[in-house]
């Protein structure tokens, strides 16, 4: 278990006078902090120069008025955001939300985290992150079109290839980000492909993107499970959600051999003895955007869907939450771990509570955090700025090939710097340092910036 180093503590709490009403993004700073103490004690010259300080303080935070039509002719009116948290180590980068839940507080979490997971993929990219408090769901394709143009006509100012470069996160995927694109390109007359990443193939995007961040969150686990003597094969797999990473992430356990056997949306959950048929999933959820219980309803006796129900009561070997922030508590991490749980990667940003993985660690369970498992999505979108940059394109292949070196060289990296500073195992405490000490020395080397 790691305590706040009591050098940190009087810069943690005024951090968090600063920031009042904003528990996800004080839960994410305090985790960091928690991992750093052993970084400081070895090195107290990253408590000069308000480093600290400076690390927790997005460089800018930029809210608008995101005004939209519907097809009824009602307007409506949204709230737009973007913090661009950190630029030391490239312009910044991050995912853009749409969802109802989605405040300040939410979006700086997502972009200091996504600071630290940036710099862990050793790509020259910083760390931002966006979104609205819009709720696409049940949205006509013409008015999440025009939202996305609303968005972006505020939006468009504040990014650039060499600025800050947006890409898809909860409720923005490739439809989105297609209309965001075609906004900024009419109102800057620029083609400037590197302005976003996640596009189409059609117009810029890279092979591998859509598939990266489930595909790689699955590499960092087969590395974790190869480290304990075993791999996927035969595993009972548990996947919440079944969105984006989900889906991605299915496929690839299903590859490695291991068993999908549930999954998720916000209504409730699926249970498939069978393994999740991908198809029909992709069908329900890519094509029609329908509900999971349309899966279990169209897939027939091997399926059972629980409305409202918890995914982690599912007995499994793995668990991957791939929904949302805090959706694993301490009681789930409890049940996992008696139901014989040996593995946890994060495919979502935070989906478990402090508690849940002080219960994993203790449990010795093996434990990967969000912001390395989850990195290949954001890896392979900085794969995208290069190819957009050398006007290339890259067979799948090969792009999934230096995804997975990538994933390897996270993983390897998370567990050197755990090993180095003491707690073997530690993947928390492997992935914080790690990515803290390559933002703080760019940022020491460019001055008090
Ligand atoms: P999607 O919008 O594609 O899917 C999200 C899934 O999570 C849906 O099944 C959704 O259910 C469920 N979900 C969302 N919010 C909630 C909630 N409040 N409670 C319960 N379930 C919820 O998003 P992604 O798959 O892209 O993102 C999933 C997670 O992965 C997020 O934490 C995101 O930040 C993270 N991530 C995404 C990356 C990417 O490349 N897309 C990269 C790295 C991390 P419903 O449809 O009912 O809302
Ligand atoms: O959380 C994340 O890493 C993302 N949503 C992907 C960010 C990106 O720029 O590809």
């Amino acid at each position: 278990m790691t305590t706040l180093d009591e050098k940190l503590e009087p810069i943690l709490t005024q951090v968090l006078q600063r920031n009042a009403g904003e528990p996800e993004f004080h839960q994410a700073v305090r985790e960091v902090f928690e991992s750093l103490g052993r970084v400081v004690a070895k090195h107290p010259d990253y408590l000069q120069d308000g480093l600290f300080e400076r690390i927790c303080e997005p460089e800018r935070q930029i809210i608008f008025r995101v005004p939209w039509t519907d097809d009824k002719g009602q307007v409506h009116i949204n709230r737009g955001f973007r913090v661009q948290f950190n630029s030391a180590l490239g312009p910044y980068k991050g995912g853009i939300r749409f969802h109802p839940s989605v405040n300040l507080g939410i979006i700086k979490f997502l972009g200091f985290e996504q600071t630290f997971k940036n710099a862990l993929t050793g790509m020259p990219i910083g760390g931002g992150k966006g979104g609205s408090d819009f709720n696409p769901r049940g949205r006509s394709d013409g008015e999440i079109m025009r939202f996305c143009q609303s968005f972006m006509t505020e939006l468009h100012r504040h990014i650039g290839e060499y600025t800050d470069v947006p890409a898809g996160d909860i409720g923005v995927g490739g439809r989105e980000i297609g209309y965001m694109f075609g906004q900024y390109k009419r109102l800057t007359n620029r083609y400037e492909a590197g302005v976003l990443t996640g596009k189409g193939l059609a117009y810029g995007g890279s092979r591998a993107r859509k598939e990266a961040t489930g595909y790689g969150a699955t590499y960092f686990v087969q590395h974790m499970l190869g480290r304990k003597g075993t791999s996927f094969e035969g595993k009972r797999t548990v996947v919440s959600g079944s969105g984006n990473v989900a889906i991605y992430t299915i496929e690839k356990v299903h590859s490695f051999g291991g068993k999908v056997i549930a999954c998720s949306d916000s209504s409730g959950y699926v249970v498939d003895e069978a393994g999740i048929d991908l198809e029909l999933l992709k069908d329900v959820k890519e094509v029609r955007r329908a509900r999971i219980s349309d899966y279990a309803k169209a897939r027939g006796k091997s399926a059972t869907y629980v409305e409202g129900g918890c995914i982690w009561d599912v007995p499994c070997d793995v668990a991957m939450p791939s929904a949302t922030q805090n959706e694993l508590t301490g009681k789930d991490a409890q049940t996992l771990v008696k139901n014989g749980v040996i593995a946890v990667g994060e495919g979502a940003n935070m989906p478990s509570t402090p508690d849940a993985v002080r219960v994993f660690q203790q449990a010795g369970v093996s434990f990967a955090p969000g912001k390395a498992a989850n990195a290949g999505g954001v890896a392979t979108s900085a794969l995208e700025m290069q190819q957009n940059a050398s006007r290339d394109s890259w067979t799948f292949d090969e792009t999934e090939q230096r995804l997975s070196d990538i994933m390897r060289n996270i993983h390897d990296a998370c567990a050197d710097t755990a090993e180095m500073y003491g707690a073997p195992g530690d993947y928390v405490l492997g992935a914080n340092i790690t990515g803290f000490v390559r933002v703080a020395d760019a940022m020491r080397a460019l001055g008090v910036v």
